[in-house]
């Protein structure tokens, strides 16, 4: 860490704080992940980027700067990554999975709020976020009313944009989101100071594309029984895919799909053939949230699907490539983003049908429906989708938790008795 504490530094981060965040993250990281049986060679990589989560990609984020890029910092899928990297900047996810800067965070945010929203503004008030520190601009969303608020108060320590997602699918929503897909556009344009050309969005569009097919190969080889890779795993590149360079992340996925593929072909599963199989859905985990898939994977069973944005959500659509001139692509830009089923649109039905037939798809024997406290969008499905799946004899358990490690008990032994029963 030495090397990179004048870095750090700059970034007025709060060393000490900082180095203490780091240490556990290393701990729980060698508990949860290098401690599995049958490590793939090809998540060394993963292994190796999150080693270096609040180092070398921070380094590479400061010379980029230092080179005029421009960094844009998100905290939803509805962000269109495309637009950003035909303006040449780059982007990087925000959404934080611990519980640091909690009571910071209170002082300005109402306390039962949920711990995604909690955690990165406590990040951010602790001076323990290098990619917050890093970020030329911030785009929030309107989604949830706990994070289009806390926005608000958000905007007081960085500079940050709103994008207005509807809460709608109708025509009319369709054309007030495609307005604010041109907004954010003129907003890139202008920060950036570069022109987004219909050439420059088509080659973005193709490696948002690319990687979003990688991580889609990567979903389908889970489909095979034994499944070749752990839950904890998928989870874990599902998160690096939202801080990564996107060219070399979608290489080494599709290596490591290589690599499954022969797995697969020997039958070398990464648990044994009856190991009851698991679609995990709900709320977003980010890093380093891994209590519930730990949980899950060490009582005996394996996630073999998320349904959630840090997983299929994000991955399942691709933006049409057909399109040739600008406004073509914009209009395949907004319609591949409007097709999103988050909890926040009234009606969201899309998502319960996606559900069921990823149950299908993936032969899981159970669902396990993961909400975190406060969190009202997604409160409100887990009793719908709960309903929904008794009537059709797909097991399922709801669970609801935020970032403290006090119900780990607790939710091991819920855990455990779903497994048994299914
Ligand atoms: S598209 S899920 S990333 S809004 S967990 S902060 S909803 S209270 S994150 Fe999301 Fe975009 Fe939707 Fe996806 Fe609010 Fe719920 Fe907290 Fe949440």
């Amino acid at each position: 860490n030495d090397q990179y504490a004048a870095m750090w530094e700059k970034l007025n981060l709060d060393l000490e704080a900082h180095d203490a965040l780091l240490e556990v993250l290393g701990k729980f990281y060698n508990d949860i992940y290098l401690s599995q049986e049958k490590r793939l060679r090809g998540m060394e990589y993963l292994d190796f980027v999150l080693a270096e989560i609040h180092g070398l990609r921070i380094k590479e984020l400061k010379e980029a700067k230092e080179n005029g890029q421009k960094i844009i910092g998100t905290f939803c899928i509805f962000v269109p990554e495309e637009l950003t990297l035909a303006a040449n900047a780059i982007q990087v996810g925000l959404c934080a999975g611990a519980e640091a800067g909690k009571e910071k965070a209170e002082k300005l945010i109402p306390r039962n709020t949920c711990a995604l929203i909690k955690s990165f503004i406590g990040f951010k008030l602790a001076r323990l976020c290098p990619f917050t520190e890093s970020c030329d601009l911030i785009i929030g969303e309107t989604t949830c009313d706990g994070k289009k608020k806390a926005y608000e108060v958000f905007s007081q320590y960085v500079p940050m944009y709103i994008m207005e997602v509807p809460q709608q699918k109708y025509l009319s929503d369709r054309e007030l989101w495609k307005n604010e897909v041109l907004k954010y556009k003129n907003k890139l344009e202008h920060i950036t100071k570069n022109k987004i050309t219909p050439d420059k969005l088509k080659k973005a569009i193709k490696i948002v594309n690319e990687k979003r097919k990688a991580l889609q190969r990567l979903n389908k080889l889970r489909k095979a029984i034994p499944t070749p890779i752990s839950g904890r795993d998928v989870l874990l590149i599902n998160q690096i895919s939202f801080y990564d360079d996107p060219l070399r992340f979608t290489k080494k996925i599709n290596e490591l799909c290589n690599e499954l593929e022969e797995k697969i072909k020997k039958q070398e599963g990464i648990v044994s053939q009856d190991t009851p199989r698991i679609l995990l859905s709900g709320c977003p985990m980010a890093v380093p949230n891994w209590k519930l898939p730990y949980i899950i994977e060490s009582s005996g069973a394996i996630i073999v699907g998320e349904e959630s944005c840090i997983g299929t959500r994000n991955t399942r659509d691709l933006v049409d490539e057909s399109a040739e001139t600008l406004d073509e692509m914009i209009d395949a830009i907004v319609d591949r983003y409007l097709k999103i089923d988050c909890a926040c649109f009234t009606p969201n039905l899309e998502r319960i049908e996606h559900i069921i037939s990823l149950a299908k798809e993936l032969k899981i024997d159970g669902v396990i429906h993961y909400n975190l406290l406060f969190c009202q969008p997604y409160a409100h499905e887990s009793i719908k989708i709960e309903n929904i799946l008794r009537e059709k004899n797909i097991p399922i358990l709801s669970i609801e938790t935020d970032y403290s490690m006090e119900d780990v008990e607790q939710l091991k032994t819920r855990v455990e008795a779903f497994i048994e029963m299914i």
